[in-house]
């Protein structure tokens, strides 16, 4: 949005506030809770808005000086992690976050408000902070995935997540389930005090000897203290359905592919994201920049640091 535009609306929410909520505006002690901030929650359609959105998005609370000065342009992003700390990527924008709800009943039809945003009750407060960015489903291609000198159908499946938020995520006591006979099964719990720091991808072999991790990857692999890890991941290649979880068993991200629909399988190569975080999944190989890899646990499809 130009400054222009932005400075009108501004002015416009000002005048409704002192046209029409005289004596209100000092009822908002939180400037937050309330969107506009206008003391009467008047066109606060909980965030659908793009305008209400954006003129929100530079309110400290009442301050039109502030708001009408500050010289700042929205910054464009795709992902929470191209903003500045405290702000989140919405709309195709940075804005500051600003609660949606306090109580569930701040939320539309059967959504829950949790850490003061509406979400469908199986969803995570940190739904979206990771994404599936490649899944190895067939273990038995080329090569050696896990790099522990075995190639072996089970242990060299692997997933790869990466933190696109712009925050540190612990995922103690995460888990990762697939599906079979339409039960959803853990095939691996996030051990105490596993983190990743934003951009940073988190990659479970389905067995074996995981590589050392480095500061742009954690190595796992879905071992013995596991629950249910005699199948390893158990990524079907003929499709599955497979969750990451919070402790709460609360749904962060999902990956569903072939017959569980979503995307097609692939076999003899990884499905990757293409372009990396943000595309829709191919072939390995497909991938701009792939240069006939057929995975890459841990990097970007050109084998770069994400
Ligand atoms: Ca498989
Ligand atoms: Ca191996
Ligand atoms: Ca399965
Ligand atoms: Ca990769």
């Amino acid at each position: 949005m130009n400054l222009q535009l932005r400075i009108a609306i501004v002015v416009a929410l000002g005048s409704l506030l002192l046209a029409g909520c005289s004596g209100s505006s000092g009822n908002n002690d939180s400037g937050i809770a309330d969107a506009d901030a206008d003391g009467m929650q008047t066109g606060d359609d909980g965030g659908l808005d793009a305008a209400d959105d954006q003129a929100d998005a530079g309110d400290d609370g009442g301050s039109l000086d502030g708001d009408a000065g500050d010289g700042q342009q929205p910054q464009p992003c795709q992902l929470d992690f191209d903003c500045p700390s405290g702000q989140v990527c919405k709309l195709g924008f940075c804005q500051p976050f600003e609660p949606e709800c306090s109580i569930d009943d701040d939320c539309p039809g059967d959504e829950v408000c949790r850490e003061g945003i509406c979400l469908e009750s199986n969803l995570s407060p940190d739904f979206g902070t990771f994404v599936f960015n490649e899944v190895l489903t067939d273990g038995n291609t080329d090569g050696d995935p896990n790099g522990d000198g075995s190639r072996d159908g089970v242990e060299d499946e692997f997933v790869e997540l990466v933190n696109v938020s712009n925050r540190t995520i612990d995922l103690s006591g995460w888990t990762l389930t697939e599906t079979d006979w339409d039960v959803h099964l853990a095939r691996h719990t996030f051990a105490a005090g596993v983190q990743a720091d934003p951009l940073v991808a988190v990659v479970v072999f389905g067995g074996g000897e995981p590589p050392d991790s480095t500061d742009t990857v954690t190595y796992l692999a879905a071992n013995a203290q596991d629950p249910g890890t005699q199948y390893g991941l158990d990524l079907d290649d003929a499709g599955d359905l497979v969750v990451l979880r919070d402790a709460a068993g609360l749904t962060v991200a999902v990956f569903a592919y072939g017959d569980e629909g979503g995307t097609p399988a692939v076999s003899d190569e990884s499905a990757t994201r293409d372009p990396d975080l943000t595309g829709d999944f191919t072939a390995h190989t497909q991938a701009d920049g792939a240069q006939s890899a057929i995975f890459s646990p841990g990097t970007r499809v050109d084998g770069t640091a994400f």
